[in-house]
């Protein structure tokens, strides 16, 4: 029997067929997102055509330029959530507040949704890949009433699927709804994702690190003293500073990627949100695990705020493991 091209679309009805009491808004915003995806990709694989290069002019909450494509991404995922139905707001990078979604269809919402529309974007110039991360959560607040802030901030436990978008070589979406990882591939003759890696599995370890050595001085003691340890072993330094391509390829090589708090960023920099709870939630997925670098479970942390950090050491559980005797054996020695 020949492959049957499994689409995105397709996917999402089985997987929805599986679960009796599935009323079907859960699909519809997944294959909103997918949708979306398809539409940003368009622009990122021309943009260095049309005059959509370049920074836009502003800052983001943690004081990155605002490149033209965030903005443009922001607004194209925005727009496509909003006509869904299923979503009852956004928070996104690229807005301070969150964002309440008002449907003029004549159901009640759901769901929101969190992102970073355009993740690595400094690297769109130099036509390196670039990524788009959400998650999703059930909203907390009475259904007939507008979003509220607790609708967002709730730990990774609850989230209901998260997943990434890569706009590499080839476009792919991985996500997971929390039985799994799967990855579909755009295929652009017939303008659909098809599942293209079934039921992602990383392995137990590696010999790749991913970390900027630029801020190796930066680090705690315990953070240089593992550093050291990656590079006795003669690990690879693989670090492109987009977080879903360090992560999308220890998914499938295995490795680690660190992202340590530094003087400059005390608390690290990487959003808990929209980069740290979907990521963490993939890793998880994929039997990896993901931690910050005092050892706590990512997906545990209590959040307070819609744009707050975290440091973060993720992926291989081996690799993992083998950090955090550096943490308990250095991380004490007062620095
Ligand atoms: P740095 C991109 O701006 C990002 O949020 C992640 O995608 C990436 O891993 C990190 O920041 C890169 O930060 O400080 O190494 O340039």
């Amino acid at each position: 029997m020949l492959n049957k091209i499994v689409t995105l679309d397709e996917f999402i009805i089985r997987s929805e067929k599986q679960n009796p009491n599935s009323s079907g808004s859960f699909s519809r915003l997944l294959r909103d997102i997918g949708i979306a995806a398809k539409i940003v990709n368009r622009e990122v694989n021309k943009a260095g055509l049309v005059n959509i290069l370049g920074v836009e002019g502003s800052t983001n909450s943690t004081g990155d330029d605002v490149q033209k494509l965030d903005v443009f991404a922001n607004e194209k995922f925005i727009e496509t959530l909003s006509y869904s139905g299923e979503v009852c707001g956004i928070a996104s990078e690229e807005n301070q507040d969150f964002i309440p979604i008002k449907s003029d269809l004549d159901k009640t919402a759901q769901y929101v949704v969190v992102m970073d529309p355009l993740d690595g974007s400094s690297n769109i110039d130099v036509n390196v890949s670039v990524g788009t991360i959400f998650g999703i959560y059930k909203r907390k607040s009475p259904e007939n009433g507008p979003c509220q802030i607790e609708d967002f901030l709730q730990t990774g436990q609850d989230m209901v699927a998260a997943g990434y978008v890569l706009y590499g070589t080839s476009t792919l979406l991985v996500y997971s709804t929390g039985n799994g990882v799967n990855g579909f591939t755009l295929d652009p003759s017939i303008g659909e994702f098809c599942l293209s890696h079934r039921n992602i599995q990383m392995p137990a370890s590696g010999n790749y690190y991913s970390v900027n050595q630029g801020y190796y001085l930066k680090f705690d003691l315990e953070m240089r003293r593992y550093i050291d340890h990656c590079s006795d072993l003669n690990y690879r330094l693989r670090y492109i500073g987009s977080m879903v391509s360090d992560i999308h390829r220890i998914m499938f090589q295995g490795g680690i990627f660190l992202y340590p708090n530094t003087r400059k960023y005390p608390k690290g920099k990487l959003r808990l949100l929209y980069e740290c709870y979907p990521m963490a939630y993939l890793i998880e997925q994929a039997g990896g695990t993901a931690l910050t670098c005092k050892l706590e479970r990512i997906m545990d942390i209590e959040i307070h705020a819609l744009h707050q950090t975290s440091s973060i050491v993720m992926g291989s559980r081996d690799m993992v493991k083998d950090m955090k005797e550096f943490v308990e054996k250095y991380g004490a020695v007062i620095q």
